[in-house]
């Protein structure tokens, strides 16, 4: 079975435990393909690895038997699930991939990242993003008590809530330039994220040719995946959850 399979942005919750589900029923359908890689927001927020909720071990099962029947496992942290440490990725026989990190496919180049770094024009965005994801911010988040982190992404979320109702939809997408950037400093033809929610494939007319940057969706009353098959190349797909 060779191919290797991309997801993202399924926001997994307590409140809606039918994408866990979907998500069990997804690796029962790919069990034993190459790879899967999660490319960020596979849930909707994690205040870190000891938050060992009952819904949160559950995800952790299903990804363990997943890499346990020999595929291989990868994930990318999202803009929601920055605190997705190594004891997560222990738990669920995975690896933890830094961001804009390239994968051979089957001979094709690809360029792996959640999205979020590439909407340059959400100037507030950006800064929140370096606060979060810097470590010593992070330390010190994950020393407090879980109810403490548990309050204080509540009300990051509200606060967000409140200032994307005021935001133009064009800064909340990628930047074009910014994709040619990396695309082009990754030395890459094809670039695979998500975070926008707005799946697609789009052309990218890049320095060494003519590339596409492949766009997965958010789970919702449908799923998102992009099969890579070492016979037929890319595919973005859509199934019912
Ligand atoms: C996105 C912005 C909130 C700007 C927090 C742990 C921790 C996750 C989180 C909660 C909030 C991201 C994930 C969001 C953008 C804001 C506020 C300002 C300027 C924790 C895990 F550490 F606090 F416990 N969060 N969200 N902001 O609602 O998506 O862009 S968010
Ligand atoms: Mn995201």
């Amino acid at each position: 079975m060779t191919y290797t399979l991309f997801i993202s942005d399924l926001h997994l919750d307590a409140a809606r435990p039918e994408h866990l589900t979907a998500l069990e029923q997804l690796l029962a359908r790919h069990k034993g393909c190459d790879a899967l890689y999660v490319l960020g927001d596979l849930f909707e927020t994690w205040i870190g690895d000891d938050d060992d909720t009952e819904f949160n071990q559950a995800a952790i099962k299903v990804f363990r038997d997943f890499s346990d029947s020999g595929s291989a496992l990868f994930f990318m942290h999202g803009n929601r699930d920055f605190l997705l440490g190594p004891a997560f990725a222990e738990a669920t026989g995975g690896t933890l991939l830094d961001e804009g990190t390239v994968v051979d496919l089957y001979g094709t180049a690809a360029l792996l990242m959640h999205g979020d770094s590439l909407c340059t024009g959400d100037e507030k965005y950006m800064a929140f993003r370096a606060q979060v994801r810097d470590p010593a911010w992070q330390a010190d988040m994950l020393a407090k008590p879980l109810e403490q982190r548990r309050m204080i992404a509540q009300m990051m979320r509200m606060q967000s809530m409140q200032n994307n109702a005021n935001k133009a939809q064009n800064i909340m997408d990628v930047t074009p330039e910014e994709v040619v950037r990396v695309m082009d400093e990754a030395g890459v033809l094809h670039l695979i994220h998500g975070h926008t929610h707005r799946p697609a494939v789009h052309d990218v007319a890049l320095a060494s040719g003519s590339g596409k940057r492949w766009v997965l969706g958010d789970w919702g009353a449908s799923g998102w995946q992009i099969v890579a098959d070492q016979a037929k190349g890319l595919r973005l797909e859509s199934f019912a959850i």
